[in-house]
């Protein structure tokens, strides 16, 4: 308490002071609302690591999280740019969905180029320098700051009629994310692809304007695929990828502080998601064949994969005639830490 008139001034001027330091430690270490929009519902992948990532920023900051599930705000390209014009902090933005804003993004999309091995997977996302700086200096071009990218798992194709073969997929309309790598994708596997946002998926499926789609067996299961779908093949092809972004004027307006406890919150959550994911595609197979027992799963064979895996050479080369130079780099340091990831894990067996 200031008693003593003399002391006014010094102690006015020490109050002013602090009180406008105070104001600048508050202005950055204020509380905050960060609204965070998925492209998925909250029980399902990206609405896990969305919880865990706000559970941790809440418990260790006075910020709050508020998470959008898919439906309240829009179709995957309407959240992307609404994190690049920063009306929310943080965006899932599927590489599928990218293609048009970063065409080094379909990288992911390139047909068997991902390891299948689920531990050699979780260390290449989390370590992989191709990502996480080159892959990110092309987000930031677009005002996104990369916050994480994080496998949702094995893409399964379901369909109305059995594939073995690259012949079954001949006059199937097949449904895509709105990807021109995935259009060539499913091009080169005899296919018609059918690009779609995903809000339209499901009808069309029921009022057969498609015949076929692709995804990984949680989402197939959560959102009845299943129920509009006969039979489902694993190609090995490809893992569902999203990345966690947010919009780049708020990432550098952060204080240190805040941006060491983002990248802290999104460590615990990825540790979290790769945890969650163990067993989710043969649980969410079993849920799906309890509830429709007649549904059909194949495996491919090494010798029925060949030529699907020889269509995607053609996928490779359009890979790198749309993302130019810069892509060709991205898709061989992608290889690069990839092999790096492998002999790590492998070597630590
Ligand atoms: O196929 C799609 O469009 C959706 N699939 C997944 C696994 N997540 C979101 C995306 O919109």
């Amino acid at each position: 308490m200031i008693k003593s008139k003399p002391f006014m001034r010094t102690v006015t001027a020490g109050l002013a002071l602090s009180a406008s330091a105070l104001a600048i430690s508050v202005g950055t270490a204020s509380a905050a609302e960060w609204k965070y929009a998925l492209e998925e519902a909250i029980d399902e992948v990206q609405g896990v690591y969305a919880t865990q990532f706000k559970e941790y920023i809440e418990a260790n900051s006075d910020h709050t999280v508020s998470i959008f599930p898919f439906g309240t705000l829009g179709e995957s390209a309407d959240l992307t740019e609404l994190a690049q014009m920063g009306a929310i902090q943080i965006v899932d933005a599927s590489p599928g969905f990218m293609g048009a804003l970063i065409p080094e993004a379909e990288v992911f999309l390139i047909p068997y180029v991902l390891p299948e091995d689920q531990e050699v997977l979780a260390d290449f996302y989390d370590t992989s320098p191709t990502i996480n700086e080159d892959l990110a200096a092309l987000y930031e071009e677009q005002q996104l700051h990369m916050i994480e990218m994080f496998p949702e798992g094995e893409v399964v194709m379901t369909t109305k009629e059995p594939v073995t073969s690259r012949e079954d997929l001949n006059e199937v309309k097949f449904r895509v994310m709105t990807s021109p790598l995935l259009v060539q994708t499913y091009d080169a596997f005899g296919a018609t692809p059918t690009p779609l946002p995903w809000g339209e998926v499901y009808s069309s499926l029921q009022l057969n304007m498609i015949q076929g789609q692709e995804n990984p067996m949680f989402f197939v299961e959560s959102t009845g695929m299943w129920e509009v779908t006969d039979y489902i093949t694993f190609t090995g092809h490809s893992t569902f990828t999203t990345s966690v972004a947010g919009n780049l004027n708020w990432w550098n307006g952060l204080s240190d502080e805040d941006k060491q406890l983002v990248n802290d919150a999104a460590a615990a959550a990825y540790d979290y998601i790769i945890e969650y994911q163990q067993g989710l595609t043969e649980s969410s197979l079993d849920k799906i064949l309890e509830q429709k027992p007649e549904m059909t799963v194949t495996r491919l064979t090494d010798e029925q994969r060949q030529p699907f895996r020889e269509a995607a050479q053609s996928v490779r080369q359009t890979f790198i005639e749309r993302a130019g130079e810069s892509g060709a780099d991205i898709l061989e340091g992608f290889e690069a830490d990839i092999e790096a990831s492998r002999e790590r894990v492998n070597g630590a067996m």
